[in-house]
Formats: structure tokens, C-alpha cells, sequence
């Protein structure tokens, strides 16, 4: 079965004004929806990246996949190497962590290769999970992640979620986020204040919620003394402390003595990260992600190489839809280490998901694995529709969460570390 055409689709839905360490979510967030159309009719669906540099590349590679066999992933793999050239992205939103030329393959790759196995499990018959070695679990966990947020868009009406700038809007969100989707632990996403607030923010969630794990990601707002002063209060308290300080050896030197252990999206995020992050023990957990790990297979590398270092695995999500949802919870369910509820961004955004309803759902916190065939979600052209004119008037083309808040406060600047 070949590739005949593949139809890239950019797409803008609305997301809320939530902060992090490097400013505020802009009202639109931006994906790219492919479709990989094949010469015996099936169609198989991914989802990714919506920044125009991931665009363009996207689009660079597309042809040269036409003609392609669906199960020659190697060889989409080795086109995508080959078309890009060494061309590498950039971390223009400083949430991303060094990108490498590897690591811009396999953002591009992992577009495409997700909708080919969406493609082999139609034509099986069976569901993406089995492709990948069959689901240990029937549904996969997610944590509730938190944000510091406004209560709305400046000049705009206040959202359904209103505002959490202080110890009790974070715990009113986290009721809010728990009574709707049953969630069993919680991420607080930090790096907006200064960490005493966000220690007692922390504080604050433990007594309302005992019994639920707690993370908290400041996306290395921190340098390692303050690091190391967030780690020893929270010690008991965090199941693990994510991305507190930049790059490998700053991690290194804070793991060396956190009473937790330190987990990571942005200094482990290529295979050729991994070999210094093990010498120097810099994480004990990796939060794989699909759409630049390279795909559900080569996550499932990512796995067997943290199996064989006694590395924990969880699952790091941006802002997106259900395509992602759907392929994120294939790869957990056949991922028997991954050890971690995973993250999602997906109660922020799930309003303009572009999936046909009746498939993705929360049940106690967990997605039931769809049930297939490939990924077992269907794309619903009207939303579709929508989205793709909401990119074409929304006129953002490239996330910029300093650039928003810079609107608000001109004298806002990006820093990491801020403290
Ligand atoms: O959506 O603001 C956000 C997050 O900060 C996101 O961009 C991060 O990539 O969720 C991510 C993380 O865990 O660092
Ligand atoms: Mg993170």
C-alpha cells in the first residue's frame, strides 16, 4: 500500500491566558492535522507542531514521501533525514529545550509516522497499541496540570476557569479540574512567581488533596541554589520536581542532593542527550513525548533505554487535540514502564477538538484506549474547517508567550533562570 498524497492542515483553536516562565499563553494555540492519504483508500491521521519553521518542513518533506510503501517507516525516516538536510529547529519559546538536527528529524518524522500506523492498524484491523506490542493497561492515567492564569484574555470576558494568581485559585482550579475528569494526581505548572509563593501554592494542595502525587514544573526558572532550597521544603511533598534548573549539568549538580527525584522536558529531549544525562545522573525521570522523541516506535526505544538505566518514564503534552490525545494513549497503553500519570494539556483545549465526539473520554482520571481500528478516532471536517479559517485570520503564526505578555507588561523580559 502506497502513499499517494498527504494534506497538511494548519490550525488555530482558542486557549486560556495560562502563565508560565516565559510569559502567557497567547487566545490562539496552534497545530498542524495530517492526513496521509494511500492508492487503496485508506486515510491515516496525525497531528502536530502548528509553528510556521515546523510548518514549512513539514511541507518541505510531503512530496518526498509520495509513492512511499506504508510500512517503510525507515525509509520515511531516512527521507525526512534526507530532505531537511541538517536543518535545525529552534527553541523560539524557551520551553523546549536545545533542539538538535536529530531532534528536527524525528519532530517531522513523528507527524508522518504516527498517521502510517494509523494507516497499518486500519488495514489490520486492530488498534495502534497492538502495532506497538499491545496495551498493558486499558486505560491510560493523566495528572491534572495546573496553571497560573488570568482570569481571561485582557479585554475579553473571563473564561469558565476564572483566575489563579495565589495558593487558593490553584486549589479551587484543582477541585474544578478533578470533580469534571476524576484525576489521581496533580502537575502545578510554576516558574510565574517567586518560588516561596509557589512552595505554599504547593502546600496548599497537599492539604486539600492528600492522597494525590504532586509535581511541580518551573521550566528552570531556577538556578541550582534555588533549586536545591525548593527541593529540601518540599521534601515529602513532590513525587517529583520537573525542569527546576537549565541544561544537563545544573541538573546534575541539583539531583546530587534533592531528597526527590528531578524529572525533565527540556534537558533530555534527543536520543543524543541521553549518554550525558546517564554519566552524570542528572535525571530520574524522562518525559517522553511522541511528537519529538520520533514517533510512538521510537518512544518506545526511549523506554527500553530507561528500563536499562533505571530511568522512570512519565509523558510531557503542549497545548492540543485529540489526534495527539488518541496517539499519546496508544504508546502509555503499551508502555509497561511508564510509571507516571501523564501529562495532558487536553481539558484546556478540548472544546475545539477536532476529533468526532464519542470516542476520547476521562473516566476516574484514565483514557480508555480506543478500541481501533489504527488510532480509533475519526476527524470532524466541520471543526476542521473552522480551525484552518481561525489560522488563516488569527494572524499568530509562531507561539510567542513573551511577545503576549510583553503587551501586558512592556517590561516584562524572558529569563532562565529568573531566581
Ligand atoms: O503550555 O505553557 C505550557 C507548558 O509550559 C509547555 O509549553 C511545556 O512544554 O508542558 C510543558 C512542560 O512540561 O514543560
Ligand atoms: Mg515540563
Amino acid at each position: 500500500m502506497k502513499i499517494t498524497d498527504i494534506v497538511l492542515t494548519p490550525v488555530a483553536f482558542r486557549d486560556p491566558p495560562l502563565l508560565n516562565a516565559t510569559g502567557v499563553h497567547e487566545p490562539w494555540a496552534l497545530r498542524t492535522i495530517v492526513e496521509v492519504h494511500t492508492d487503496e483508500g485508506l486515510t491515516g491521521l496525525g497531528e502536530t507542531y502548528g509553528d510556521l519553521g515546523h510548518l514549512e518542513r513539514l511541507r518541505a518533506v510531503a512530496p518526498a514521501l509520495s509513492g512511499v510503501d506504508v510500512y517503510a517507516l525507515n525509509r520515511v525516516h531516512a527521507e525526512v533525514a534526507a530532505t531537511l538536510g541538517g536543518a535545525t529547529g529552534a527553541d523560539k519559546h524557551g520551553l523546549t529545550g536545545q533542539i538538535t538536527p536529530e531532534g528536527t528529524v524525528n519532530r517531522v518524522f513523528s507527524a508522518f509516522e504516527v498517521a502510517l500506523l494509523d494507516i497499518q492498524g486500519k488495514a489490520v484491523g486492530r488498534p495502534v497499541a497492538d502495532l506497538l506490542g499491545g496495551a498493558v493497561r486499558d486505560a491510560v492515567p493523566y495528572s491534572a496540570y495546573l496553571f497560573y492564569k488570568w482570569a481571561g484574555h485582557p479585554d475579553a470576558e473571563p473564561d469558565e476557569w476564572g483566575a489563579a494568581l495565589d495558593p487558593a485559585g490553584v486549589v479551587a482550579q484543582a477541585r474544578k479540574m478533578i470533580d469534571e475528569y476524576g484525576f489521581g494526581s496533580i502537575k502545578l505548572k510554576g516558574g510565574v512567581f517567586p518560588p516561596e509563593q509557589e512552595i505554599e501554592a504547593i502546600r496548599a494542595l497537599r492539604a486539600a488533596f492528600p492522597d494525590h502525587p504532586l509535581r511541580l514544573d518551573p521550566n528552570t526558572a531556577w538556578t541550582p541554589r534555588t533549586s536545591l532550597e525548593v527541593a529540601r521544603e518540599l521534601d515529602g511533598v513532590l513525587e517529583y520536581l520537573e525542569d527546576p534548573t537549565p541544561d544537563i549539568p545544573g541538573m546534575a549538580e541539583v539531583a546530587r542532593e534533592a531528597p526527590m527525584p528531578l524529572a525533565t522536558n527540556m534537558c533530555v529531549v534527543a536520543f543524543e542527550h541521553l549518554a550525558p544525562a546517564v554519566a552524570q545522573n542528572a535525571v530520574q525521570v524522562i518525559l517522553s513525548d511522541h511528537h519529538y522523541w520520533g514517533g510512538l516506535t521510537r518512544s518506545r526505544h526511549l523506554a527500553a533505554i530507561c528500563d536499562t538505566f533505571g530511568i522512570g518514564l512519565s509523558m510531557h503534552s503542549n497545548s492540543h487535540l485529540g489526534i495527539s490525545l488518541a496517539a499519546m494513549t496508544h504508546l502509555a497503553a503499551a508502555t509497561p514502564n511508564l510509571n507516571y500519570a501523564c501529562d495532558t494539556h487536553y481539558p484546556w483545549n478540548r472544546a475545539d477538538d477536532v476529533v468526532k465526539p464519542g470516542v476520547l473520554s476521562f473516566v476516574d482520571g484514565a483514557v480508555p484506549v480506543p478500541a481501533g481500528p489504527g488510532l480509533g478516532v475519526e476527524l470532524d471536517r466541520d471543526v476542521l474547517a473552522r480551525l484552518a479559517e481561525n489560522y488563516r485570520t488569527c494572524g499568530i503564526r509562531q507561539r510567542d508567550d513573551t511577545g503576549y505578555m510583553r503587551t501586558v507588561d512592556p517590561s516584562y523580559e524572558r529569563k532562565q533562570p529568573r531566581w
